[in-house]
Parts: C-alpha cells; sequence; structure tokens
C-alpha cells in the first residue's frame, strides 16, 4: 500500500472539515464531556437529535477520573441503577440502596454509549460565549475556541455554531451560562453559587432543578447546583446520571412541540 505524509495530512483536514461543516449548525450543543454532558448526548441521540459535545480537555470524564480524593471508586444510588445497568455497567451493591463502581469502568462506559449512540466528541474546545436573537429573546448557539489557543492566551476570533438548545454541562463554576447571565441581563439568570455538601439533599434537588435556564439554554449536573444554589455532594453519581436524563427529556419535550 503505498502513501506519503501528504495523504495523512489531507485526510485529517477534509474529514475534520466535513465534520465542522456539518456541526455548524445541530440540533443540540452539549458542553462538557463529563458524567451529565455524557448521559444527556447518549439520551438526546436515542430521542433522534443531532448533537456535538465539545470538551476543553483532551479526555474525557470531568470529575469522574479522580474517583473520591484518587481512590478508584464512586458511589451510585438505587434512583439512578437502572440507567447504570443501561450503560453496561456492573454494579456492585455494597449497602442497602448504594453501589460503588470503578471510575474507569464509570468512565470508559459512558463515553462510549455517548459515541456509540452517535454523539459527535469534540475534545480540546472551549465554548466561551452564547449566540442569542431577540424577539423572542432566546439561546441560539455557541462561540467555539482551542482550549490551546485560550490558554496560549492570543488573541484569535472564535468560530460559532448554530443550535436549537445548548446545554451547560460544564460543572461546579456553569460557565457558559455564567457568561449568558453576565452579558445578556435580559435573560434575568442569577447565579447563587453552589453550597457546601449536603449530599442526600443535593442528589434529590440537582435532578429536580435540572433544566431550562432561558429559552435555548439548559443546566444539568454540577452547573445545576451552581446556578440554583444547592448544596455539593461529593463521589456520589447518580444525580449526574438523572440529571443528564432529565435534560435530553426536557429538550425533546420543548423542541418537539
Ligand atoms: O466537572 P464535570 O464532571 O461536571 P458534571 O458532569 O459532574 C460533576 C461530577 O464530576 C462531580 C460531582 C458530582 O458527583 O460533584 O464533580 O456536572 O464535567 C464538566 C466537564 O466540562 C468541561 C470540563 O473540562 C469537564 O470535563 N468544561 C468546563 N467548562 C467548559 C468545558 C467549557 N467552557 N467548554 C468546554 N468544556
Amino acid at each position: 500500500m503505498a502513501f506519503s505524509e501528504k495523504n495523512i495530512t489531507r485526510i485529517i483536514v477534509k474529514e475534520a472539515a466535513k465534520d465542522w461543516e456539518k456541526i455548524s449548525e445541530t440540533d443540540v450543543v452539549v458542553v462538557g464531556a463529563g458524567p451529565a454532558g455524557l448521559t444527556a448526548a447518549h439520551y438526546l441521540r436515542d430521542f433522534g437529535f443531532d448533537v456535538v459535545v465539545f470538551e476543553r480537555r483532551l479526555s474525557f470524564g470531568g470529575g469522574i477520573g479522580g474517583g473520591g480524593m484518587l481512590f478508584h471508586k464512586i458511589v451510585i444510588e438505587e434512583d439512578a441503577k437502572e440507567i447504570a445497568e443501561e450503560f453496561g455497567m456492573k454494579l456492585e451493591e455494597v449497602e442497602s440502596g448504594l453501589y460503588a463502581v470503578d471510575s474507569a469502568e464509570f468512565l470508559a462506559k459512558l463515553s462510549y454509549y455517548a459515541i456509540e449512540s452517535g454523539a459527535k466528541v469534540i475534545l480540546g474546545v472551549t465554548v466561551d460565549d452564547v449566540v442569542f436573537r431577540p424577539d423572542p429573546l432566546r439561546v441560539s448557539g455557541v462561540l467555539v475556541q482551542w482550549s490551546a489557543v485560550q490558554i496560549s492566551g492570543l488573541h484569535v476570533d472564535p468560530l460559532m455554531i448554530e443550535s436549537k438548545a445548548v446545554v451547560d454541562a460544564t460543572g461546579h463554576d456553569a460557565e457558559v451560562i455564567s457568561v449568558a447571565a453576565r452579558k445578556i441581563p435580559e435573560l434575568d439568570i442569577f447565579i447563587h453559587g453552589e453550597k457546601s455538601a449536603y449530599s442526600e439533599m443535593s442528589e434529590k434537588l440537582v435532578v429536580e432543578k435540572t433544566g431550562k435556564v432561558a429559552e435555548g439554554l439548559y443546566a444539568a449536573g454540577m452547573a445545576v447546583s451552581a446556578v440554583h444554589g444547592l448544596p455539593r455532594m461529593g463521589p456520589i453519581f447518580g444525580g449526574m446520571l438523572l440529571s443528564g436524563r432529565k435534560v435530553a427529556e426536557q429538550i425533546m419535550f420543548d423542541l418537539k412541540k
């Protein structure tokens, strides 16, 4: 088989350009490939939407890989067992209603199922702003930049993506919603900021409060806690799975109307 370096370059540039052309207009942008974002991406694809996940880092999983203080286990509670099993996880019931999973297994299987369902995951890209339209006021996309460019501090204009819905699954800082709250005051979003830990309460509230924060803009996972001032919960992850599924269901309901 004959090929040279130019073939490798051409394939990479052409194929990546094809993807970017396609995702410049997509149904749903998910920001962050942590547990909430990956779960949301999987269910959104199941509901038939085109989904792109932008992840700042060059790896999946957000806070999963670190387990609990680097011990390689995470905990899932009974309510989320069904979702974890749908993702093929082997759950070990250690106490009544509490299951332990290896962080590597949790991370790999969530990532696998998000990709397998057809979500396009692009690593090394940071979302640093949103697109909006007045009349009716709504968020209608995101601005994206290579994370490497952001880190370098170079002034490079980003590219823009149009979408019907944006999911902030960026974790504890709710980065996308924070930017929207600051730059589009008409959206009337107030970021309360996360509280100290109360795990049981937090697991329940994070799911209850998951959903739309403005037209076209949704919160999932720990971004929900930041926006609504909920307590944190540490390395118990059932709420992240349930929140990811719930945001997908809400978007399906809103977009199919
Ligand atoms: O932080 P992260 O895991 O958020 P999550 O899905 O889950 C929280 C848990 O990991 C844990 C917890 C619950 O038990 O307390 O902390 O809510 O994943 C967020 C991902 O988003 C990426 C970030 O690198 C991480 O992988 N991210 C953050 N900001 C941006 C971003 C951004 N502006 N653009 C792209 N990716």
